[in-house]
């Protein structure tokens, strides 16, 4: 009698243990199935963004910021490769980054407009575009201009690649259109003519994404220097428009007079975005100054302005994301990061946990 009860006891302590581990993986499962239920992407959380006094808002109307990755030029060996959907995952879900900016040169090295293969490359701005979507990021078609100077240059151009592209994402919440990378050695009165042009051209397809606008040398929002022609004279009678800074985090000028302009153009009501920056000088390359990017991201996050790092690629250079020894294109670890990719992923993580559900 006492060994059977033993043995009873002894099953039912058994029996006691098998249900506590199995109550404890199911109750687990349930808390990741909840947590993958609950976890929207940026673009189910947010919806269409549109452009309110100097702020992006989102659907609801709430300030929204863009914390995005440039890609280095699509039409270069040292870009094309990251466009893939695992490396814009890694980049959402281990970064913080809710959206891309596809960077398509219209001049240098096969450019679209100096010989690139047209088709191939607007597939890989379509390849972009579709992995950014099925991944609810936002995504932005850049028309890279850079040695081209004059956006005037290639505008036929322009207007025949914004008309296709706009036609067929007329009905995406998430793709926003950048006409200008960086306009130089034109003046406002200039860029602003092809941007009203590009503008009709886009608004007969899409009545409503965002378009951006570059601003005069290299966008820094005006002339050399103090100058303040954008945010005195910006486009009239169009909604959704936003207008480029960008700034490199170690070249003395852009940290000396930009900071001052963007104050300037907030004081004004002039909705700003920086489409592009990097931690390097404005070469791309030597030191990267990590002191100056803080200045930034404090100055931005105030403003909730969004911003786009250039950029992901290997390329020996200091504004690269990724250590120049990678060879992956994706699942890329933090041993995988140059100096500039370590800081900036840690950054973005710090801002998405910072806003919690409005990042
Ligand atoms: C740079 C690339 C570099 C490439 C060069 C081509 O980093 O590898 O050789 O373009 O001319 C910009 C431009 C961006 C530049 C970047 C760094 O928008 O195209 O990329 N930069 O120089 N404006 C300021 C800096």
């Amino acid at each position: 009698m006492g060994k059977t009860n033993r043995i009873t006891k002894r099953i039912l302590g058994i029996l006691l243990a098998l249900c506590l581990v199995i109550g404890t993986v199911f109750s687990g499962a349930n808390i990741i199935s909840t947590k993958a239920a609950t976890t929207k992407t940026p673009v189910a959380t947010h919806g269409r963004l549109s452009v309110k006094g100097a702020d992006l808002v989102d659907s609801k109307g709430n300030k929204f910021q863009l914390r995005g990755i440039s890609t280095h030029g699509i039409n270069w060996d040292v870009g094309a490769p990251y466009v893939n959907k695992a490396a814009f995952k890694k980049l959402r879900d281990d970064w913080g980054v809710n959206a891309i900016r596809l960077a398509m040169y219209t001049a240098e090295y096969n450019g679209y407009c100096s010989g690139g293969n047209k088709s191939e490359l607007r597939k890989l701005v379509d390849k972009g575009v579709k992995y950014a979507t099925e991944l609810g990021m936002y995504v932005i078609i850049d028309w890279h201009i850079l040695n081209d100077g004059n956006p005037k240059t290639n505008m036929s151009e322009a207007k025949r690649f914004f008309n296709t592209m706009s036609k067929k994402y007329k009905n995406h919440k998430n793709v926003l259109y950048e006409i200008c990378n960086e306009p130089n050695g034109c003046d406002w009165t200039t860029i602003k003519s092809y941007a009203t042009q590009l503008i009709k051209t886009i608004r007969k397809n899409d009545k409503k994404a965002v378009i951006i606008v570059g601003t005069p040398t290299w966008c820094q929002l005006g002339s050399d220097g103090t100058h303040n022609e954008v945010a005195d004279s910006p486009i009239k009678g169009q909604k959704n428009i936003m207008y480029s800074l960008h700034f490199y985090a170690s070249e003395w000028a852009h940290s000396e007079y930009l900071p001052a302009k963007l104050d300037y153009a907030r004081k004004k009501k002039l909705p700003v975005i920086v489409s592009e920056f990097g931690l390097s000088a404005a070469n791309g390359d030597g030191a990267i100054d990590k002191a100056q990017a803080d200045k930034w991201f404090k100055q931005l996050n105030k403003y909730n302005i969004s911003y786009f790092c250039w950029s992901l690629s290997n390329k020996n250079e200091s504004a690269s994301l990724l250590s120049p020894s990678t060879t992956k294109t994706s699942g890329f670890r933090v041993s995988d990061l140059s100096e500039a990719g370590k800081y900036i992923r840690t950054k973005y993580r710090a801002r998405r946990k910072k806003l919690g559900k409005r990042a």
